[in-house]
């Protein structure tokens, strides 16, 4: 199944996701812990085409009101993360020509972080859409099950997780990422952050859910309060999808 180019596997090359062919999106961790075997979301690879693509949101652009505007998710996923999926495709066709002997040898180290910041990117808003639904129709409210008892016993209580996560993402220097993530070697839930699309992600652990803290997420609706976002993001958290990635980590 995997795409053979040169000597190198694509979906080893980029270390984190593997798509399957059958109108199935599984994101994996480096460990290859899948996020979403079996589940059918939109894939955001083209197996035909061998090329990654922008996955249509799983809801309208206007389904996130009042918390997130329609103009804004417009324009973040028609225009921000179709920008990740262009960048990502170009950096491995480049990538591809330095293996056939083309182009500029000294431009690897370009090409590989741009797979680094694309593919991350692609990833990413991937996660983010599909860990949002319309509140109160999906998004919203508090997790239950095995999810919620691994963040009382991690974090002490929802409240205490929630208070964390906001904070968390509040203090993103610049442009980021605010990321519950599953640790599979103490198979516990962190809090962390992320900058830019892939800095200081940590490795090998799983997102679970992921809030976009660059401005581009937020501005128009909520301007530079940051923390006012972060607080509606809560009403648009889709935790039936959070802990099917959850249980699709630890078998939980
Ligand atoms: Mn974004």
């Amino acid at each position: 199944m995997a795409q053979q180019t040169g000597s190198i596997d694509r979906r080893a090359a980029m270390g984190i996701m593997t798509l399957g062919t059958g109108g199935t999106l599984a994101a994996c961790a480096s460990g290859g812990v899948p996020l979403a075997a079996g589940q059918p979301v939109a894939p955001g690879f083209d197996a035909q085409r061998n090329e990654y693509v922008l996955p249509p949101l799983p809801y309208a652009y206007d389904a996130l009101e009042p918390h997130i505007d329609a103009q804004t998710m417009e324009i973040h996923h028609a225009k921000h993360h179709a920008g990740y999926v262009r960048g990502l495709n170009t950096a491995l066709a480049r990538l591809a020509e330095l293996r056939a002997g083309g182009g500029d040898a000294s431009t690897i180290k370009h090409w590989a972080r741009e797979v680094s910041f694309h593919g991350s990117g692609h990833i990413n808003h991937s996660l983010f859409w599909s860990g949002m639904g319309p509140s109160g129709a999906g998004g919203g409210g508090e997790p239950t099950g095995a999810l919620r008892q691994a963040i009382d016993r991690d974090f002490g209580s929802f409240e205490a997780f929630a208070s964390q996560f906001r904070a968390v993402a509040n203090a993103v220097e610049g442009s980021g990422w605010g990321w519950l993530v599953h640790e599979p070697a103490a198979g516990r839930l962190l809090i962390i952050q992320e900058e830019k699309q892939q800095d200081m992600m940590l490795t090998g652990v799983v997102p679970l859910l992921g809030i976009d803290v660059w401005e581009h997420a937020y501005y128009l609706r909520y301007q530079n309060r940051r923390s006012d976002y972060a607080n509606a993001f809560f009403n648009v958290i889709s935790w039936k999808e959070v802990s099917r990635r959850f249980a699709a980590a630890t078998g939980h």
